[in-house]
């Protein structure tokens, strides 16, 4: 299995609810390893870039003033699968739907606050990675755990 990278961002109503750490653990625990981190408030344009496939949707507007309308914590997760496995973590993007043990299944309530993004394929965890992140803010580092996790 191929190592990936994943771009996981709590949404202002995550960091608001003081839901960071609780958050941040359920991806820690899993086993992945944390490559970026930072609390940010978000510009608009930035929003609209990262939301850009959505565009025409009639909830665009709502959804790039949700994502700015207060800090959000942006991350980078990286690992076996980190892709997929961070969107089961997730859970459905309708909270109601989503199963519980699922972040949004346990924490959240409705579409328009759910909680938490993550990248979508291998190759979007890059492409947000790079947008929401300099150069300079990612590390590369080893982790201990590594061989106790992956055989
Ligand atoms: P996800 O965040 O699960 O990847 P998505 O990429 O389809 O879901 O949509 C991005 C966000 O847009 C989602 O987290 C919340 C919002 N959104 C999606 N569908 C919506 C809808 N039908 N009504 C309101 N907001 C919606
Ligand atoms: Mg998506």
């Amino acid at each position: 299995e191929e190592v990936d990278q994943t771009y996981i961002m709590i949404k202002p109503d995550g960091v608001q609810r003081g839901l960071v750490g609780e958050i941040i653990s359920r991806f820690e625990r899993k086993g992945f390893k944390l490559t970026g981190l930072k609390l940010f408030q978000c510009p608009k344009e930035l929003a609209e870039e990262h939301y850009k496939d959505l565009q025409s949707k009639p909830f665009f507007p709502k959804l790039i003033d949700y994502i700015t309308s207060g800090p959000v914590v942006c991350m980078a997760w990286e690992g076996v699968g980190v892709v997929a496995s961070a969107r089961k973590l997730i859970g459905a993007t309708n909270p109601l739907n989503a199963e519980p043990g699922t972040i949004r299944g346990d924490l959240a309530v409705q579409t328009g606050r759910n909680v938490v993004h993550g990248s979508d394929s291998p190759d979007n965890g890059k492409r947000e990675i790079g947008l929401w992140f300099k150069e300079g803010e990612l590390c590369a580092w080893a982790a201990v755990q590594e061989p106790w996790l992956v055989e």
